[in-house]
């Protein structure tokens, strides 16, 4: 009864996108199809490039330089305010993981979809997660759930416990923000005290914490979906191994090569650890993955730019259930039961320069998209559209979809091929190394794979 009341509280007919770029273009497309009303935000950069508000067009919120636009709170609550939204969608980055702004639209009668606000506290603060996990029998990396002492000597004495190397962490980092490996006992008392202070500097934080060093780990992470019912699934896993300087570059679903046994109680721990918790919305628990064995390291509180192989291989629209559970529905549990059907991969495509990396912002000439049986594209870029230099680079996501991986590698290197953007310099070339190389072609390369090849000059392989 509790839970029907609660449900048409949370009832809202218009969604206010508080994000931008593909992301904000891909719930646009959800909010329709569920017969929602897409309200479209920009800074000023994006609203140059776009439609007037007369014309449909997004609310212009702000400057350019996203601190003053689409990281501006303030200014995100007044536009939903203003156009009489119900609720707020951040997308991935900016907004989406910030406790305070969850917290400030509950308070201004406005649904976050996304997570309850303590959630997204939890996850946040990395000893936290770490803490919930091991309560809630997820497999963690050796090393305990709690900060780091004062006193060197403890410190030490827990490194030698847990056994070299080790690596410190910074209970407000993440995603490779603030850590540091440690090799022996002659480094930790410095590397301590470095870390330290750049936790304290960088996220005004200084609690440590400390794990065993995982030397050749896979980054496999899994789904989850959860309602306000106590009902929470885990909808498949994904790997990410293949990333440089921490931004992913391919992602793909099933994560190649684990065993279902292991992949299914793993993915229960997950669901359980959800309902503990009482989360809501999706997330994703991130894994390292070695020697046949989970570790715990980190969970999501958003949905992630790789969502498209979840969606493409378990058969869900993973943004239609954010927005089903947003407004307080059950989700369908048995639409989630062994549904997961052939190999998913994604290339984030960037505005970048194929060999330094640096950022290639400027006007789109041409942009040729593949189309066709498996094959789907998530841009917001069009011929003529001008890719702004104050935002992160990805300008579209290529994914495919096959019954195997082989099949879908084969694709993805047509799709590739078929791919022409013109105007700007684009990582398409890289893309097309990556899928020419046999060891990422056998699957299951480790987190230091690219970086590797990189290095080395991309080998061309006989
Ligand atoms: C680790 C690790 C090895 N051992 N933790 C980097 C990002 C942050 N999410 C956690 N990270 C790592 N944590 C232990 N105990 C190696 C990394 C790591 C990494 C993890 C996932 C994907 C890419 C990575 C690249 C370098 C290091």
């Amino acid at each position: 009864m509790s839970g029907k009341s609660l449900a048409s509280e949370r009832r809202f007919s218009s969604v206010l996108i508080a994000n931008r770029g593909e992301i904000a273009a891909r719930v646009k497309r959800a909010c329709l199809e569920m017969g929602l009303t897409p309200v479209p935000i920009a800074s000023q950069a994006d609203a140059a490039e776009a439609p007037s508000l007369a014309e449909g067009g997004p609310l212009c919120i702000g400057p350019s330089t996203a601190s003053k636009s689409y990281l501006n709170q303030a200014a995100v609550i007044l536009a939903a305010r203003v156009s009489g939204a119900g609720a707020v969608h951040p997308g991935y980055g900016f907004l989406s993981e910030n406790a305070d702004f969850a917290a400030a639209l509950e308070k201004a009668g406005l649904v976050f979809i996304g997570p309850p606000a303590s959630a997204i506290r939890i996850m946040g603060d990395k000893i936290a997660a770490k803490r919930a996990m091991l309560a809630a029998g997820v497999p963690c990396v050796p090393g305990p759930g709690e900060p780091l002492p004062d006193d060197v000597g403890v410190i030490a004495a827990l490194a030698e416990e847990i056994g070299y190397p080790v690596i410190i962490k910074a209970a407000g980092g993440g995603g490779g923000r603030g850590m540091r490996v440690v090799r022996s006992s002659a480094e930790i008392a410095e590397a301590v005290s470095l870390t330290r202070e750049e936790a304290r500097r960088a996220f005004g934080k200084p609690e440590l914490y400390m794990e065993k060093f995982l030397e050749k780990p896979r980054h496999v992470e899994f789904q989850v979906l959860c309602d306000e019912h106590g009902n929470a699934v885990w909808v498949g896993h994904r790997d990410c191994s293949l990333q440089r300087r921490h931004q992913k570059v391919v992602e793909e679903a099933p994560a190649p090569g684990i065993d279902p046994a292991l992949a299914a109680a793993t993915g229960e721990r997950c669901a359980e650890a959800c309902r503990q918790i009482g989360y809501r919305g999706v997330g994703t628990f991130e894994f390292l993955y070695e020697n046949g064995a989970f570790f715990f390291i980190e969970m999501n509180t958003r949905l992630q730019v790789e969502h498209p192989v979840t969606e493409e291989t378990a058969g869900v629209d993973l943004v239609h259930e954010q927005l089903k559970v947003a407004q307080g529905e059950a989700i369908d549990i048995a639409a989630f039961s062994g549904t997961a059907s052939g190999h998913a991969f994604e290339c984030r495509i960037n505005a970048e320069d194929p060999e330094s990396f640096a950022a290639s912002p400027g006007r789109i000439t041409l942009a040729r998209f593949p189309e066709g049986p498996g094959i789907r594209v998530d841009t917001h870029v069009y011929d003529g559209y001008r890719v702004p230099a104050y935002y992160d680079s990805l300008i579209a996501k290529l994914i495919v979809h096959a019954p195997t991986r082989e099949e879908a590698i084969t694709l993805m290197r047509k799709a590739l091929a078929e791919t022409r953007i013109e105007g700007i310099s684009t990582n398409l070339p890289l893309h097309v190394k990556i899928f020419n190389d046999p060891d990422f072609v056998a699957g299951a390369v480790t987190i230091h794979h690219l970086e590797k090849r990189l290095k080395e000059g991309f080998p061309a392989h006989a």
